[in-house]
C-alpha cells in the first residue's frame, strides 16, 4: 500500500507542469545556500579600481547597465516621434472633495505606428502645488483596459491627504503579461525589430517604457512637482521599477515591493524562486539571454544589487514580507545591504545598513535607501504604504 502510494505520488508530480514541479523542490534552507561570489561593484572589467562619483559614472556604471539590458532584461528602446496627451472622462471621481481625476491617454507615435496607453492620475484639490507625485505600475488592477478601478494596494486617498498626487497605468495597457501575447501592445505596434533580438524589449522592460511615458506626461504639467517622484512596484512589478529606474533617472524614489527573483533579490543563493523557475514560468519577462543562466546562476556575471547600484544616488526602498519567502526576504536585504555602497562609498550618503538580517526589528531609514520587513504574506499593504511614506516625506518634502 505504502509503495502504490508512493507511485502515485510519483506519477501525479511527473504530470505537474515543470514550474510547479520546481517550485516544490523549491529551497528554503539557508544551509543549502551555495557560498556567495558575488561580482564586486567597485572594480571594473579591465581590472580597475572605481573610487570616484567619475570613475563610476563613466566607467563602471555604464558596464553594469549594459550587462543587465544585454543578459537579463533587454533594451527600453527610447525612441520615438511623437507623444500626445489626450483627457478622457469615462470614470466617476472617487475622491471628488479631496483630488482632481484625470484619465490620460497617452498615445505614441513611431515610424508611422501608434500605441496609446491610460493612465489614471489624482491631484490633490487641497494645499499649494506643484505637488509631488508617486506613480505605481499596477499589473493587477481590475481593467486591462486602463479605466479606473478600486484597488486595496493603491491608497490614492491616504496619497492624496498626506500632499502626493498620485498616478497608476496598468500594465497590460503596455504589454499583455501573457507569453503568447505579451507584445501585442508598444512591441508589436512600435518596436517590431526587438521581437527576434537575443536582448530584445520583453514585458518587465515594456511596462517599464509605460511608467516613462507617465513621467513624460508629470514632466510637462503645471501642477506637479516631477523632480519630487516615487515609482512603486509591487513583485512583478517591483522588478519592473527597478529597471526602469535604472534607465530613467527622473525618478527620485523607486521602491520595490517583495520583488524577488529578478528584482532585488539576489540569484545566486538560489533560495525560493529561481532563474530557471522564473524563466520557465514566465519567459515572456526576461530576455532570452537571461535562459542561458537556467540553473546556471553561478555563470551569471552580475547578480541584483548591482541593479540596486544602478539607482544612487537617487533614493531606494525595498521591502519583504516574512511569509513571502519565495521572494527570498533575506536575498532582498543582503543585495541592498551590498548595493547601496555606491550610495555611502561613492556619494557620501549615509546609507550603510549594519543591522544583520537576523536582527532586523523595526524599518531601516538611511538617509539614500530604506528596508522593512512585516509580518504576513506576499502583497502590497497599506502597512506597507505607511512605512515607505515616512521615508519619502524626509527625502521629498
Ligand atoms: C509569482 C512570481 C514572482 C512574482 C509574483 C507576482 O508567481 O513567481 O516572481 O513576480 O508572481 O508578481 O505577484
Amino acid at each position: 500500500m505504502k509503495i502504490l502510494l508512493k507511485f502515485t505520488t510519483i506519477i501525479a508530480l511527473s504530470l505537474l507542469p515543470f514550474s510547479l514541479l520546481s517550485q516544490i523542490k523549491a529551497n528554503y534552507d539557508e544551509s543549502k545556500v551555495p557560498s556567495l561570489a558575488l561580482p564586486d561593484l567597485f572594480v571594473s572589467e579591465s581590472g580597475k579600481i572605481i573610487q570616484s562619483a567619475d570613475e563610476w559614472e563613466d566607467i563602471r556604471r555604464p558596464e553594469i547597465f549594459q550587462l543587465f539590458q544585454q543578459e537579463v532584461y533587454g533594451e527600453i528602446p527610447k525612441d520615438f516621434d511623437k507623444i500626445s496627451f489626450k483627457l478622457a472622462q469615462e470614470s466617476l471621481n472617487p475622491y471628488p472633495e479631496l483630488a482632481k481625476l484625470e484619465e490620460v491617454d497617452i498615445t505614441v507615435e513611431r515610424n508611422g505606428n501608434s500605441h496609446t496607453m491610460r493612465i489614471n492620475l489624482f491631484i490633490p484639490r487641497v494645499g499649494k502645488g506643484p505637488f509631488p507625485v508617486i506613480l505605481l505600475i499596477n499589473h493587477r488592477a481590475k481593467y486591462p483596459d486602463g479605466r479606473l478601478s478600486e484597488d486595496e494596494y493603491w491608497p490614492v486617498e491616504e496619497l492624496v491627504k498626506r500632499g502626493y498626487a498620485t498616478a497608476s497605468f496598468h500594465a497590460e495597457t503596455v504589454a499583455p503579461d501573457n507569453k503568447d501575447t505579451y507584445h501585442n501592445g508598444i512591441i508589436s505596434n512600435l518596436y517590431p525589430e526587438q521581437i527576434e533580438k537575443p536582448d530584445g524589449l520583453k514585458a518587465l522592460g515594456a511596462w517599464g517604457w509605460g511608467a516613462m511615458r507617465a513621467m513624460d506626461y508629470f514632466v510637462q504639467h503645471p501642477e506637479i512637482d516631477s523632480e519630487k517622484s516615487a515609482i512603486v512596484g509591487h513583485s512583478r512589478s517591483g522588478k519592473s521599477a527597478l529597471w526602469t529606474s535604472a534607465n530613467d533617472p527622473r525618478w527620485a524614489i523607486t521602491y520595490s515591493n517583495e520583488s524577488g527573483c529578478g528584482g532585488a533579490a539576489l540569484s545566486k543563493r538560489k533560495y525560493g524562486e529561481t532563474v530557471q523557475v522564473i524563466n520557465t514560468s514566465f519567459p515572456h519577462w526576461f530576455n532570452e539571454n537571461f535562459k542561458k543562466y537556467n540553473n546556471n546562476e553561478e555563470s551569471l556575471p552580475l547578480d541584483q544589487h548591482m541593479l540596486l547600484s544602478l539607482i544612487a544616488p537617487r533614493a531606494l526602498y525595498v521591502a519583504s514580507a516574512k511569509g513571502d519567502q519565495w521572494a527570498d526576504p533575506k536575498g532582498e536585504y543582503l543585495s541592498l545591504q551590498i548595493g547601496s555602497r555606491v550610495q555611502t562609498d561613492i556619494y557620501q550618503k549615509n546609507s550603510s545598513f549594519e543591522t544583520d538580517f537576523e536582527s532586523i526589528s523595526k524599518p531601516i531609514h538611511l538617509e539614500n535607501a530604506g528596508y522593512h520587513i512585516r509580518e504576513g504574506k506576499h502583497s502590497l499593504k497599506w502597512e506597507d504604504w505607511g512605512i515607505f511614506l515616512e521615508f519619502a516625506a524626509k527625502i521629498l518634502q
